[in-house]
């Protein structure tokens, strides 16, 4: 890769690489993504993502010849950088933090199945208590940063897009606000945004 590209590594099962994909397609910036298989151990993955990857994790971003990870500080350095992601940063801060703490440990989890049944209890009142925040922090839209998308509703989306796979019910809200993400221009499924070569 030349200096100047920006690299993505992620993997369509991972919601945290769709936060920063779309970032990524939202910014305009010429970019590449790169599959990486999150089922094959650590070890196996590629030589040049183990290399990038300090905690072994998608997603990484890797721009000017840095390489940066864990999804809200890619998203926070993409806005620094890039026009289109830049309004409203305070709340998109705000919004990171907020996703990262309450949607970010409850959405995964339930996704990923497997939990005893007080544990799901735990999660679904969580997620009930995120939902009825969620209208509270989108206000009046269409998106978390007013008008047009940004690093907020980008991080939000990341696991949102698979509330109903979790197991949850969406508020009208909620919904709404999925069907606006989806007819994005910049939108593509998981499998878009990370193409298994
Ligand atoms: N807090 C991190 C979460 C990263 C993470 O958990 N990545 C998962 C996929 S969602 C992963 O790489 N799993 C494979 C592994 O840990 O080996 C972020 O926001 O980027």
């Amino acid at each position: 890769m030349s200096d100047a590209e920006i690299l993505l590594y992620g993997s369509p099962e991972s919601g945290h690489a769709c936060k920063a994909a779309l970032a990524l397609a939202l910014s305009g910036a010429p970019h590449r993504t790169v599959f990486v298989d999150i089922n094959l151990p650590r070890n196996e993955r590629q030589p040049e993502f183990q290399a990038v990857a300090p905690l072994g994790e998608v997603p990484v971003m890797v721009m000017d010849g840095s390489a940066f990870f864990q999804s809200g500080a890619i998203l926070m350095a993409l806005a620094d950088r890039f026009e289109a992601l830049s309004h409203d940063l305070q709340k998109g801060r705000s919004l990171l933090m907020w996703e990262a703490n309450r949607i970010g440990l409850c959405l995964p989890q339930l996704k990923g199945g497997g939990l005893k049944p007080d544990v799901v209890d735990w999660l679904t009142k969580r997620f009930e208590i995120d939902r009825d925040n969620f209208d509270r922090l989108l206000g009046n839209g269409p998106f978390f940063h007013g008008d047009k998308p940004g690093i907020g509703d980008c991080a939000i989306w990341g696991y949102v897009q698979w509330v109903e796979e979790a197991g949850m019910v969406p508020g009208a809200a909620m919904s709404r606000w999925i069907d606006t993400m989806r007819a994005l221009p910049q939108m593509r499924r998981p499998e878009g945004f990370f193409p298994k070569p």
